[in-house]
């Protein structure tokens, strides 16, 4: 089998995708997702302009060999751009493999390891009382896992949170809209929204929270010290992690479960974290993290030393990702649980997939491959159109992490 053409699809059915499409001397054709939200157009060149005019005419079972000429073959390695682009082609291949040989992804990574793959919801309210409605409304459509954020008393707004009635969607149109922030007001705030949440759901909900990479270490040590008695199932993005060494602060500090990771991009981000035993979770995701061939690699490595997976499912991972992650999480032994933040009705419409929810649960379905296409005439109704993630300041106006 030979590749014999790659097209990038840019869409916004609702928001931007960029959709990498493979086709075969066989017919048989594959996706991959290449969105890098606000980034979107870098990726598209990179694939467009550097990566399909390489891969035209190989093998496309060559997973591991198209990985490492598209890695090792740039030189120049690791970042967003580059290693968005590398996933979009090697989940792509992996799409071809599954359709050729007439089964489920996941048949190719191990088999399944378990029938059904625990999801989190988001729940958030622009103040406590708001935030819990949501966590029944939640807990009512069956989740058994629920990230909890809230307002902040003083703060004008603040990340999770949706603006007036509609959902909450993280990347806004136009340029970068800008936010306040003071760590100061959310770590007197978060204790008690937890708290309150126990006190009206008890202990059988499993409780996640973000703190979105806005503290410094000791402070997200103090917030996990003081979440302790609530039982998070986690406390993700605790402080920017560029320095993996912060984390042993935080560590050191409280046994509140640490998940971090959804804007790292290879292994080298988090080896230290995960060899050291600094983390629980590991969020690095395959449309962000070089596709299914690395984090099947850096999967495996973290098993070895108790951390599992957490894979990052916001609105901005496409349908195809959604699709190839839920296959991993069916297979891969050290799966913990798995973000779900449900595509609007035109994403899904553009996407027809064969994943379902049900009961707090996701399965990847049995079609071959991973299940999931593209409506290339229904999607060339939605153009591009510019959008960013917003920009954070301190109350006296410094910029800070968003
Ligand atoms: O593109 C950025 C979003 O995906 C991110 O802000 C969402 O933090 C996020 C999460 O945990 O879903
Ligand atoms: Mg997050």
């Amino acid at each position: 089998m030979k590749i014999t053409n790659a097209t990038v699809n840019i869409a916004s059915p609702g928001r931007n995708f960029v959709t990498l499409k493979i086709e075969t001397d066989e017919g048989i054709y594959g996706l991959g997702d290449g969105t890098l939200n606000g980034r979107e157009l870098a990726v598209a060149s990179y694939l467009t302009d550097h990566v399909i005019p390489c891969i035209i005419g190989r093998d496309p079972f060559q997973t591991e060999d198209i990985w490492q000429y598209l890695y090792r073959g740039a030189y120049w390695r690791r970042g967003p751009v580059t290693m968005t682009a590398i996933a979009a082609v090697d989940v792509a291949l992996w799409d071809i493999k599954g359709k050729a040989l007439n089964t489920p992804v996941y048949n190719l990574l191990g088999g399944k390891s378990r029938d059904g793959v625990m999801v989190y919801a988001h729940a958030n309210g622009k103040d406590v009382d708001a935030a819990l409605e949501d966590v029944a409304r939640h807990k009512d459509l069956g989740y058994k896992a629920i990230r909890v954020q809230s307002g902040i008393p003083g703060l004008s707004s603040t990340y999770g949170v949706a603006k007036g009635t509609g959902r909450y969607e993280p990347a806004e149109r136009g340029l970068p809209h800008e936010y306040e922030w003071s760590s100061e007001l959310y770590l007197r705030h978060v204790p008690n929204l937890f708290e309150r949440v126990r006190a009206e759901f008890g202990e059988e909900l499993h409780l996640l929270h973000d703190c979105h990479h806005r503290l410094a270490p000791i402070e997200a040590g103090r917030l996990g010290k003081e979440l302790e008695p609530f039982h998070l199932f986690w406390m993700e993005d605790p402080t920017p992690a560029e320095l993996q060494e912060g984390f042993k602060v935080i560590r050191g500090h409280t046994t509140t479960p640490i998940a971090v990771g959804e804007v790292f991009n290879s292994v080298w981000d988090a080896h230290e974290l995960i060899r050291n035993q600094w983390i629980d979770y590991l969020r690095m995701t395959l449309v962000h993290g070089g596709g299914i061939t690395h984090l099947k690699k850096t999967a495996d490595f973290a098993a070895m030393y108790h951390v599992r997976t957490g894979f990052h499912g916001a609105t901005d991972l496409s349908p195809v990702t959604m699709a190839a992650a839920l296959h991993f999480d069916t297979a891969v032994h050290n799966f913990g649980i798995q973000e779900h933040m449900p595509h609007t009705d035109e994403t899904d419409a553009v996407f027809p997939h064969s994943y379902k929810f049900r009961d707090g649960m996701m399965y990847p379905g049995d079609a071959p491959g991973l299940g999931v296409d593209l409506d290339e005439k229904l999607a060339a109704k939605y153009p591009y159109q510019r959008a960013y993630l917003p920009v954070n300041r301190k109350l006296d106006g410094t910029l800070t992490d968003w």
